[in-house]
């Protein structure tokens, strides 16, 4: 409780300078039997990686508040009303049984096409099963994310942190928005950001050295995520009579990150969330969870929990794709929610073009009567404006968006 109290004034006064001074003055002040020496050592353990993890990246790592037992949130964390959870939404969510579509691709190719277009029009996000990833591979790798989280001290996580300043860095963060503005409302979540192709970025160095399996089990998993992106991409294409080939020309060369989301307890979760509602910028994610669950997709203005399926690898269409098939299919809109009793994991695969890669709709959907509903962008330029401006729901898409 003393650790909390001294947490809330580290985070109240918003200072890196927080010195010993201030919490020999402090102490009194709780009038708390604290035996001495313990107190001191866990302060100071507690302490030093909240101003370490700051100077980092210029975010405290939110496992640490977590860990203190803080009972409310910074002022930071808190999310306007018009974002929070409502103990109705909250009601509705969980009695309603619309969840998002789970398809077999072990079945025959043309019902499968089917089934992806009717998933693609209606939900921008669907499951799929007997993918052909190893469940194996999958349970691993959520094994060595959480325990990366979980098991090891602080000081040497912090050893892997993300560049301060620095958009889209790789390594241990806790704050993808690197904007300036002080307003930004901060996310409940860690994340551990890999990047895995092309070869030439993959590194395995920057990745943690532990648990022992951890960097190649990365390494593995982005070799199986590559191969079932572009088999999706090919099966989303053809479901709109294109080329099989046709998105992923479009994209070029794939770039790939895979980013490990860690949203520890908060004590209150009606006032954050994990994830602020966003699209994924580039053409389609690949993401798998825990059993706790969190994440939330947009459908017909509600949220919806996606409810999550043992071995299913839940897909996500992302900002170019939308634009590549003119808007016939939409991003898929998310955010993640927390809780406030267990910690959750989910992996994201991203898949994304070169940032020199210029996106237009496919000219086979555009036509004198089908006009092109977008500009075309630089991925580059796209990317630039999703990390200065925010993602807040799908403003830079929409700015793409042409009169038609
Ligand atoms: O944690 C989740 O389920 C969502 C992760 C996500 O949306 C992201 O990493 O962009």
């Amino acid at each position: 409780m003393l650790l909390a109290s001294i947490m809330e004034v580290c985070l109240k006064y918003h200072t890196d300078y927080l010195t010993w001074t201030g919490f020999w003055l402090y102490r009194p002040i709780n009038n708390q039997e604290v035996e001495e020496k313990e107190f001191e050592a866990e302060a100071t353990t507690i302490v030093f990686h909240y101003h370490s993890s700051r100077k980092m990246e210029g975010a405290v790592r939110v496992q640490i508040l977590s860990q203190a037992g803080i009972s409310e949130v910074p002022s930071q964390y808190i999310q306007p009303p018009e974002n929070r959870l409502t103990p109705i939404s909250n009601i509705l969510t969980s009695l309603s049984c619309s969840n998002v579509p789970a398809i077999d691709l072990s079945h025959e190719k043309e019902s499968v096409i089917a089934d992806i277009r009717e998933a693609c029009r209606e939900w921008g996000a669907f499951h799929v099963i007997n993918h052909g990833v190893p469940t194996k591979l999958m349970d691993d790798l959520r094994r060595v994310c959480l325990s990366f989280f979980n098991d090891f001290p602080m000081e040497d996580k912090l050893k892997y942190a993300c560049q301060p300043n620095s958009a889209a860095s790789q390594g241990y963060g806790s704050r993808m928005l690197v904007s300036s503005q002080n307003d930004t409302v901060l996310d409940w979540r860690d994340y551990f950001d890999h990047h895995t192709l092309p070869l030439s970025r993959r590194n395995p160095s920057f990745w943690p050295h532990f648990p022992p399996e951890y960097r190649t089990l990365v390494a593995d998993y982005s070799d199986e995520m590559i191969v079932l992106a572009r088999r999706l991409l090919r099966l989303i294409s053809e479901s709109l009579g294109l080329r099989a080939s046709c998105i992923e020309d479009a994209v070029g060369e794939f770039y790939q990150n895979i980013t490990a989301s860690y949203y520890p307890p908060c004590p209150q979760p009606e006032l954050t969330l994990g994830l602020q509602s966003h699209s994924d910028m580039g053409s389609i994610t690949l993401l798998i969870q825990d059993d706790v669950g969190g994440l939330q997709v947009l459908k017909d203005g509600e949220w919806l929990t996606v409810q999550p399926l043992p071995d299913a690898i839940l897909v996500l269409l992302a900002d170019q794709t939308e634009i590549i098939t003119n808007g016939k299919y939409r991003s898929s809109v998310h955010r993640a929610v927390t809780n406030a009793s267990k910690a959750r994991l989910s992996v994201a695969c991203f898949h994304d073009p070169a940032k020199e890669v210029r996106v237009s709709p496919a000219s086979d959907l555009v036509s004198q009567s089908s006009p092109p509903h977008y500009s075309s962008i630089v991925y580059g330029d796209y990317v630039s404006s999703w990390y200065s401006k925010g993602p807040e729901g799908k403003r830079n898409l929409d700015a793409l968006l042409l009169d038609t």
